[in-house]
């Protein structure tokens, strides 16, 4: 794979010691790059929709033009694609000339249902949420595990990532969490029969936003299930105490 330093010997031949270094310290030698992961397969038509390498990669313009402006510079536009689907590595390099790519067609090519189960697709799959987690942004489903996943290990590689991603679905969750709340700070009165009533200081369970300034959820004052305007709740955050050990000596 070309997108890693050359200075790492061999680092992604899992049968080497520089796999396991590169996992741990390994890093895209040019930086800003964006990661991008493209579910595709089984997933999609059963647990997620469909979404066009063109959307994840409007997403990605959009960032670069705004780092560009922060940076003050023409950025060149570096990505890096993890899937399940090697078609989507063609298409992107076939459309997209103006871009560096960085992709593993035989770690995409490997993830494809036959050959899932082998131990090349587990280096592989792990290799990728690992590259994912180093780049600085991603552009994925959060309905895969996968993206969630290199998100959470990029917030402990950053302490907080909060802003370094876009899902083009779901908002992250964890799975097996406990539910989602939102509490409203706007009142709403439904203007046609898919959306809820919400009163100020209801308590919503959102199951989803739904990108066009609507989210999904469930009132848990009059049981109702629909959208509300995003902008009419805020998080209602559980707060809990951390122990502080303070016997303990440092
Ligand atoms: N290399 C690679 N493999 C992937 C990628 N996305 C999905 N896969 C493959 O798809 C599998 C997903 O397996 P599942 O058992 O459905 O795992 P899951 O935790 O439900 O993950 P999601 O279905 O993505 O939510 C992974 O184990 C990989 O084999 C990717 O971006 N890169
Ligand atoms: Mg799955």
């Amino acid at each position: 794979m070309s997108s890693v330093c050359t200075t790492i010997p061999s680092a992604l031949s899992p049968s080497g010691a520089g796999w396991y270094w590169y996992l741990r310290v390994g890093a895209f030698c040019q930086h800003p790059i964006v990661g991008l992961q493209v579910r595709r397969t089984d997933k999609v038509g059963t647990e997620a929709a469909f979404h066009a390498v063109d959307e994840y990669i409007a997403w990605v313009e959009h960032w670069f033009a705004i780092e560009s402006l922060k940076q003050g510079k023409q950025l060149k536009k570096r990505i890096f694609i993890a899937t399940d689907d090697p078609k989507v590595v063609v298409e992107a390099k076939e459309k997209y000339k103006d871009y560096e790519i960085f992709a593993d067609p035989s770690i995409a090519t490997s993830a494809q249902m036959s050959s899932r189960y082998s131990d090349d697709s587990l280096f592989g799959v792990i290799t990728d949420i690992r590259m994912l987690s180093k780049c600085d942004y991603l552009v994925c489903t959060f309905s895969s595990q996968v993206c969630r996943l290199a998100y959470e290990l990029m917030q402990v590689d950053r302490g907080d990532a909060a802003s370094w991603f876009h899902s083009l679905d779901d908002i992250y969750y964890y799975g097996g969490q406990q539910g989602h709340e939102q509490e409203v700070i706007i009142s709403h009165t439904p203007s046609n029969e898919r959306e809820i009533e919400l009163r100020v200081g209801d308590v919503v369970g959102v199951a989803g936003n739904h990108w066009d300034g609507f989210s999904k959820g469930r009132n848990s004052r009059t049981g109702q299930v629909g959208l509300y305007p995003s902008y009419k709740v805020k998080e209602k955050w559980r707060i809990v105490d951390f122990p502080s050990y303070p016997n303990v000596k440092v």
